[in-house]
């Protein structure tokens, strides 16, 4: 059977079975009403994470192959995980030379942001961004609480929003309270696999209450079993919001923390800065202070953004926070 990995404890996995196109019955042809069983799967065996170096060999997002082990007590077994489209990984805080795996198989990364009550600083947006780059995952802007805006709050947002489209992300700007653009945030995670990110107190138990109040109770006891810290290795955890439309809840941003990239590297998590690269007079310009530098060039044209830019240039000073 095939089934996706909702939930894992490190000992355990709660697996969803995956309904195949060719299994549904004839009167259900759409996978939308189909019950699903949720088993607490072992791993049989050891799994070989080959290349990967992991502490971890299964995380949420996973597709895998499992057996029925004891079908009253719902139990089974994992024979094989698919091939990942991809994952997000973090440091180990135990072994250093290895990464955690956090999810897999992600649609989208989501950072919720809001210029007010809490402030999200561009800096915190644009690292979300470069790792979601860095993971080759598409990400997503939301700007909630948008209701607390004055004129000029609207007007500067309006601006953010058109510097992140312009390079490729997509934005919505949304408020719970006045019910805006929930629509659009709903049909933004139809049908997806969805890292939700976002500091404390920018609305995503409000916003994911909006689409699915039964489901604000438990992402709200996570939060608070995270916070307490009782686990230092805290896992990820799988919500499905609407049939098939899942949000994965990461505890903190740091766990996106930016593994290994280079100072070298960085500008290519940059997309407005990709057309450029081959193009400065040094072929190992780092943008900062270097003479015939285009993409200093195509800052000072307006052609990138100032702030973004700001960005680079911190994100090259705090090497550290990355690794
Ligand atoms: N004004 C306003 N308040 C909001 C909005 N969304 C959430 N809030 C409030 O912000 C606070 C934090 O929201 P919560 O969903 O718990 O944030 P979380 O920590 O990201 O899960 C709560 O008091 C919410 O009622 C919004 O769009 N506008
Ligand atoms: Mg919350
Ligand atoms: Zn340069």
């Amino acid at each position: 059977m095939q089934g996706l990995v909702i939930r894992s404890t490190g000992s355990w996995y709660e697996v969803q079975e995956t309904i195949l196109q060719e299994n549904l019955s004839d009167d259900l042809q759409v996978d939308n009403q189909q019950p699903r069983e949720v088993m607490k799967c072992r791993l049989k065996g050891k799994f070989k994470t080959k290349e990967l170096k992991i502490t971890n060999p299964i995380a949420v997002g996973d597709r895998v192959i499992y057996e029925i082990e004891n079908e009253s007590e719902q139990t089974g077994v994992i024979t094989n995980i698919l091939p990942r489209d991809n994952y997000i990984i973090r440091k180990s805080v135990h072994k250093t030379a290895h990464g955690q795996l956090i999810a897999s198989n992600l649609d989208q990364a989501m950072i919720i942001a809001t210029l007010t009550s809490p402030r999200t600083s561009l800096g915190f947006i644009d690292r979300f961004l470069v790792a979601a780059e860095s993971f080759r995952i598409p990400a997503v802007v939301i700007f909630n609480k948008t209701d607390l805006l004055s004129e000029e709050g609207l007007e500067y947002q309006q601006e953010l929003v058109e510097i992140y489209e312009k390079i490729g992300y997509k934005c919505l700007q949304t408020s719970t309270t006045e019910n805006l653009n929930i629509d659009k945030f709903e049909f933004a995670l139809k049908d997806k696999k969805t890292l939700l990110s976002g500091h404390s107190g920018v609305g995503k138990s409000s916003l994911v209450n909006a689409l699915n109040p039964a489901l604000d109770i438990r992402t709200a006891e996570i939060s608070t079993f995270a916070n307490k810290g009782i686990h230092t290795t805290t896992f990820a955890q799988m919500f499905e919001i609407t049939r098939n439309s899942y949000i994965i809840d990461t505890p903190g941003i740091k766990e996106l923390g930016l593994m290994d990239i280079s100072p070298a590297e960085l500008s290519h998590y940059f997309p407005e800065m990709r057309n450029f690269l081959n193009k400065c007079k040094f072929n190992n310009c780092l943008h900062t202070h270097e003479p015939k530098c285009v993409v200093r060039d195509a800052v000072e044209a307006g052609e990138i953004a100032e702030c973004r830019y700001q960005s680079y240039l911190s994100m090259l000073e705090n090497d550290d926070d990355r690794r």
